[in-house]
């Protein structure tokens, strides 16, 4: 078939390069030229476990290209950016103008995918008035519409991308069936059909249930740390109940998905979505929480100094969007303390270090805010040399805590008192 993927970011450039190697002729339309220039050379400008050398092998067929505008196909796959703005509202303005494109070259029989992660109703509502407005056709008679969100992990999407299970949403059982048909060129895992509004709020509530989980997990990190208890500790050992999965507690909650996602809930039922609001705001408070704690350690210090390691939203990624470390740099400053940030993937960036020594010179606090494998053996007999003061807070129970406190740093724990 021709395909044309609208969006060539984290999850349509993948997505784009499975179908054409799944024999498909592929077209990649984005906005940002460095992302067409890059594809049409056989490269990328994203860092994504195996993808470079995936989209190298492609392009190589001849069947992934790249250009700036929509082009005639058989199907259309829309995965661009649904941000949201700051009365925390979906931003829809990308997947309207997506659309408004396809519109322009759609023809009888084609299908029109989004794959976004959109509010209830966005298939319905905002894609088809404006498809058949726009060309005189009618969705379902003329041409099929759905939603097949996608919910692949940043760091293990193209192994995702093939063994998920998937949702293929129609706008009528036609649509959903052609989706499932399309997506089964490369899906090894499970599709389901379902309709449009229900795979809008599958997506959604899938990683709502984690923003939740992960709300709940901070809150006991709070309540421990009241209780003298550890609650790293008191999750593992909750987890071996057969039927009890708590997430991991932290800093904060980051991403352009789990962090954004359950507030598109939200925005339709406000008066109804009390747990996944209030869980929002658990986990939007997390930096501010871990600046007191901070506060706290530093008493005394005239003129504090912190080094933040890591600042991207999870580890081992250089994907810096929604991250809870930028809240935290914030909230410390706000309390008058300077902050240094180190970080291996996205040094170069906001003024991030790539130099470890160079960030921690002078510290009186080293948080360790992003578990990336890169912190698993730190030196700390060297950084003590640096440092001001030996202060170590671990936000996500992963340092080794003994070699600090060997090396001479007060070892703290996020969730440990
Ligand atoms: N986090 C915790 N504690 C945990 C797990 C995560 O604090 O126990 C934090 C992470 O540090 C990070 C944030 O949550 O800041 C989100 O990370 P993540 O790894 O949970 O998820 P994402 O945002 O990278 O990807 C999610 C996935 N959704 C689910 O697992 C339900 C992915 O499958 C989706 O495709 C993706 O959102 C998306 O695009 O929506």
């Amino acid at each position: 078939m021709k395909l044309c993927v609208l969006g060539l970011g984290y999850i349509g450039l993948p997505t784009a390069a499975m179908f054409a190697n799944a024999g498909h002729d592929v077209t990649g339309v984005d906005k940002k030229a460095a992302i067409v220039e890059a594809l049409n050379k056989g490269e990328i400008i994203i860092e994504e476990e195996g993808l470079a050398d995936f989209i190298k092998k492609v392009t190589a067929t001849g069947r992934l290209k790249a250009c700036d505008k929509a082009v005639e196909a058989d199907a259309f796959i829309i995965s661009v950016p649904t941000p949201i703005t700051e009365d925390k509202k979906a931003d829809m303005k990308f997947v309207i103008s997506a659309t408004e494109e396809v519109a322009g070259v759609l023809k009888k029989g084609d299908l029109v995918i989004l794959e976004s992660t959109s509010p209830i109703g966005t298939v319905d509502s905002i894609m088809k008035p404006i498809l058949e407005e726009k060309t005189g056709l009618k969705a379902g008679a003329d041409f099929s519409l759905g939603h097949s969100p996608e919910r692949v992990i940043p760091g293990r999407i193209l192994y995702e991308l093939v063994h998920n299970n998937r949702i293929a949403g129609g706008y009528d059982t036609e649509s959903a069936h052609r989706i499932k048909e399309l997506y089964s060129s490369f899906v090894e895992g499970e599709i389901y059909e379902t309709d449009a509004r229900t795979a809008e709020m599958c997506k959604l509530s899938e990683n709502t249930f984690r923003d939740v989980n992960i709300a709940f997990a901070n809150e006991l990190a709070k309540i421990c740390e009241a209780q003298g208890i550890n609650v790293w500790e008191l999750i593992e050992i909750c987890n071996k109940h057969p039927r009890v999965n708590i997430h991991q507690p932290g800093p904060g909650v980051g991403g352009h998905c789990i962090a954004v996602d359950p507030w598109f809930i939200v925005e339709k039922e406000p008066g109804l979505a009390q747990i996944i609001d209030l869980a929002r705001h658990t986990n939007d408070g997390m930096p501010a929480y871990v600046a007191d704690r901070s506060m706290e350690i530093l008493r005394g210090i005239e003129n504090p100094k912190v080094t933040i390691l890591g600042v991207t939203y999870k580890p081992d990624v250089d994907d810096m969007r929604e991250s809870p470390i930028l809240y935290l740099i914030d909230e410390l400053k706000s309390r008058g303390v300077t902050v240094a940030v180190q970080d291996p993937f996205a040094h170069g960036r906001n003024g991030v270090l790539a130099d470890l020594d160079e960030a921690v010179k002078g510290a009186d606090l080293i948080i360790l805010g992003v578990n990336h494998k890169f912190y698993k053996d730190l030196d700390f007999a060297a950084l003590a040399k640096l440092v001001r003061t030996k202060n170590f807070l671990d936000t996500r129970n992963f340092a080794d805590r003994r070699a600090a406190e060997a090396a001479g740093f007060a070892a703290y724990l996020l969730g440990r008192k």
